[in-house]
């Protein structure tokens, strides 16, 4: 199995180019941020729950999204690997995703780490926000928060991986397209080692 986290702050493209290296490599997409819009969007008690959080730029209690995870790990057996996307955004989520893999005999390959200054990302939250419909999109100190988030409690999430020495960091600037093939260099190099 190949286990990849694709990894970056708010609005650094993790969900752009999940979509990208799914198709390519065949990856099973687990994208805790979609996970819970569908919950929300299908009115479940998790959902609902979630919303509240959500809404406020606020990040979602470990314990519900630790406990989709697991779900979704145990229901796609016979992936060829697992594509994570925006999880884990906390130290404990970490541990918790390093503890469901070894139980499957497997580990994280890589953390690739989308680099985006503060200025673009805001940038394009707030241009997808006048689309989107995204309640946490269209309002300045959501967005904010959001960055405050991840600042306190994600970014040490990239402290854990870099002990091991699985963190790369890839430029998160520029077209869709050559952010892809920065991406793709990394997997293919450590693809072929695995
Ligand atoms: P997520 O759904 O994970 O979303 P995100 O961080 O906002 O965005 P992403 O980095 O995927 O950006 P995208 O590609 O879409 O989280 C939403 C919320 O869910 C969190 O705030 C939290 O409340 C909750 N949540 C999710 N996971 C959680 C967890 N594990 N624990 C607790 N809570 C959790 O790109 C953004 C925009 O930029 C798009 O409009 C895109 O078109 C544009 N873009 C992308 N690449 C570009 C490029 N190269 N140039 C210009 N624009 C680009």
């Amino acid at each position: 199995m190949f286990n990849l986290i694709l990894f970056g702050p708010p609005g650094s493209g993790k969900g752009t180019q999940s979509e990208k290296l799914i198709a390519k490599y065949n990856l099973k997409h687990l994208s805790t941020g979609d996970l819970l819009r569908s919950e929300i969007s299908r009115k479940t008690a998790l959902g609902l729950e979630a919303k509240k959080f959500m809404d406020k730029g606020q990040l979602v209690p470990d314990e519900v999204v630790i406990g989709m995870i697991s779900s979704a790990l145990d229901a796609n057996p016979g992936a060829v690997g697992f594509l994570f996307d925006g999880f884990p955004r906390t130290a404990a989520q970490a541990e918790a995703l390093d503890k469901l893999l070894e139980l499957k005999n497997n580990s994280i390959n890589v953390m690739l780490a989308l680099d985006v200054t503060e200025e673009e990302l805001v940038k394009r939250l707030v241009k997808r926000g006048e689309t989107s419909g995204r309640t946490d999109d269209n309002n300045g100190n959501v967005i904010r928060t959001r960055i405050i988030e991840y600042h306190k409690k994600t970014s040490p999430v990239a402290d854990h991986y870099r002990k091991a020495n699985k963190v790369v960091l890839v430029k998160g600037e520029g077209s869709v397209d050559d952010i892809f093939k920065g991406l793709t260099k990394e997997i293919d190099a450590r693809m072929k080692k695995s």
